[in-house]
């Protein structure tokens, strides 16, 4: 089993099938942990379950060697079927499961995070007993259309009361991760800007190597 501590996962990487482009998921896996990221998701919104258990598989394949935890989106069936270290809801999954579902996730899989748009649910989530959430998308991006961007003031107001750990995600890249990081983020989830590049890894480590804090493996949260 790998490590599933969170405390040290500073960047959060994705297997999104929308990005794929035909590549081998197993070896964008492997990109992805070169370049650094800490923790990934597998993200397949238009793969059926039976699909999406396979591609989590071939994902926990590569991931599992380099003790990097894997997380499924949408699907907490696929994470218990291949003994995924977690899942990942929206509040739109979250709110339609039924309370005995609720309660019973934690035994189910170790981990659980939950998408937040606003501060009431950022500090819902943390009541409810999420591992970790996402707190996004911070600005607009076509990887979740439809979305307005919530600013980096939401950013500020979780980092000041929210206690688990966030990852602010959406529209995320090289160029206003320094504002991401100075409105109070000390973790990130990027889609687009690492899969959408042509070297993965590189990408990857672009934005790893701008995580890491004097008080790594240490006491920051
Ligand atoms: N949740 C909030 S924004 C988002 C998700 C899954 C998409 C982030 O993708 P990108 O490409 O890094 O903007
Ligand atoms: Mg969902």
């Amino acid at each position: 089993m790998p490590s599933l501590r969170l405390a040290n996962c500073r960047l959060y990487g994705f297997v999104d099938t929308a990005y794929l482009a035909g590549r081998d998921p197993g070896e964008v896996t492997r990109q992805l942990i070169a370049g650094g990221v800490d923790i990934v998701q597998v993200r397949a919104k238009e793969l059926n379950h039976e699909q999406r258990v396979a591609l989590a598989r071939a994902v926990l394949s590569s991931a599992y060697p380099a003790r990097v935890p894997v997380i499924i989106n949408d699907d907490i069936e696929a994470a218990v079927a291949v003994g995924a270290d977690g899942v990942h809801l929206g509040q739109e999954d979250w709110a339609a499961l039924p309370e005995a579902e609720r309660h019973s996730l934690r035994d189910r899989v170790p981990l659980f995070g939950l998408s937040t748009h606003s501060f009431d649910e950022a500090r819902r989530a943390e009541q409810a007993g999420a591992s970790y959430i996402g707190v996004g998308p911070v600005f607009p991006t076509a990887t979740k259309p439809g979305r307005p961007g919530v600013g980096l003031g939401l950013v500020t107001a979780v980092a000041r009361a929210v206690t688990i750990p966030f990852f602010a995600i959406g529209g995320i890249n090289l160029h206003n991760l320094p504002a991401v990081l100075a409105a109070g983020a000390t973790r990130v989830a990027v889609v687009s800007a690492i899969l959408c590049a042509s070297d993965i890894t590189a990408a990857a480590r672009a934005f790893r190597d701008h995580l890491n804090f004097p008080s790594q493996g240490g006491s920051k949260p």
